[in-house]
């Protein structure tokens, strides 16, 4: 085993997102569709209520990082309105998680909106920005100066590709030219969004997913073609983009990529095979309940490509889904010694709970706290204790 000495700035904790963890989040886009096209989410880990004893558990523990979104739905639940109590608890949130010495990271987007926003034609619509804005305002200004690394939307590259090309999120649409539509909006509305954060002493960042796509064979051409394709409009692309600092003219040009530091979201590596029914599958690996494929390398490649935006970059996901500990603590050391030795500022390991994972619901337990959907009842697991130790010791065995 090798020893590795974690920087003294560098940040060590875990992730979450509202919808994922509160519980009846009954304005949402994503609640109006479950039961129909989408699992039901419940109560989730009823983190809503039950915040102040998980941030203190993630606090025992050693964590010196907990990384929250604020539910647009809960704070805007309808147009024009604010719902101040709402707000209060979020605020009480972040003085939980700094009263306890960790460092709050606060995300305004994770992929759901208000049921209002998104029947009013949702990000493919360019006057729709205008009020995630008026969003982003009231959070900041309730929120002042209590927080320091901000993250604007979630995933920005990836969420237009569920929710515009594959259908796989609300709104469930299936066109290519409206996935590019919603991503130049997204991407003006992290600019507009850096604005209205943006207070001397804070950081204000936005989050890509990067997941190398690799040819399932590499003696088929056509799996390469396909690969080179998911590369493009998966990874290569928002790279580009936020490299150049603007969007090409087929998309309109115009200046994109407003941001502090970088959130990095890695976990797997893709591996695309030719399908005639579907044209295109990824190969699934059973080592996760994702089915996605684990390379650690992989991180190191995506981090790479990400450094050509020349900003600080901070793995905010990294995670497996896994009832093996064992494997998850094998992969926190595998992955955090290569953000470490890639010049990352801080790991937020997904995720501090069980929690529920979108289209699939609570199959997939990426908790490094057990949460049984059934009863609620936390359980740290190993891989808490063995984040917790790193975090505070500031030494990583490998
Ligand atoms: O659960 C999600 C999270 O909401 C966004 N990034 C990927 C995670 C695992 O699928």
């Amino acid at each position: 085993m090798r020893r590795l000495r974690v920087p003294s700035d560098f940040i060590i904790g875990a992730a979450t997102s509202a919808y994922q963890v509160e519980g009846n989040n009954v304005n949402a886009d994503w609640w109006h569709y479950e039961g129909e096209r989408l699992p039901r989410s419940g109560a989730a880990c009823d983190f809503w209520n039950r915040y102040r004893d998980d941030i203190a558990l993630a606090a025992s523990l050693g964590l010196k990082a907990l990384r929250i979104s604020i539910a647009w739905d809960r704070v805007m639940p309808s147009e024009g309105k604010f719902d101040d109590e709402a707000m209060d608890r979020y605020v009480d949130m972040v003085k939980e998680i700094r009263g306890h010495g960790m460092e709050p990271i606060v995300t305004l987007h994770h992929f759901v909106n208000p049921m209002w926003f998104t029947s009013k034609g949702g990000w493919v619509k360019g006057e729709n920005v205008k009020y995630f804005l008026d969003f982003a305002k009231y959070v900041s200004d309730s929120l002042g100066g209590r927080v320091k690394y901000w993250l604007t939307i979630n995933e920005v590259n990836l969420y237009v590709i569920l929710a515009y090309l594959l259908g796989v999120f609300p709104p469930f649409v299936m066109n290519m030219e409206y996935m590019w539509r919603a991503l130049v909006n997204l991407l003006r509305a992290n600019d507009s969004a850096y604005e209205v954060v943006k207070r001397e002493g804070n950081q204000v960042g936005l989050i890509v997913h990067i997941s190398p796509a690799k040819p399932a064979s590499r003696f088929s051409l056509i799996d390469w073609g396909l690969a080179m394709g998911m590369n493009y409009v998966l990874n290569r692309f928002i790279a580009n983009a936020l490299a150049k600092g603007k969007l090409p003219d087929w998309l309109g040009g115009g200046e994109v990529g407003r941001l502090d530091y970088i959130g990095l979201n890695y976990y797997a590596v893709a591996k695309v095979k030719f399908n005639p029914l579907t044209m295109g599958e990824l190969v699934a690996n059973k080592q996760n309940q994702r089915g996605w494929v684990i390379d650690p390398k992989g991180l190191r490649w995506a981090i790479r490509l990400i450094r050509r935006v020349r900003k600080p970059i901070m793995i905010t996901e990294n995670g497996i889904a896994t009832d093996d500990d064992e494997a998850r603590i094998k992969y926190i050391r595998d992955h955090l010694a290569i953000a470490i030795k890639e010049g990352a500022i801080g790991y937020l390991y997904w995720s501090l709970l069980d929690n529920y994972e979108w289209e699939i619901g609570y199959s997939a337990r990426f908790g490094i706290i057990e949460c049984d959907p059934a009863t609620l009842t936390r359980r740290p697991r190993a891989s808490a204790y063995f984040l917790g130790s790193v975090a505070s010791s500031g030494e990583l065995t490998y």
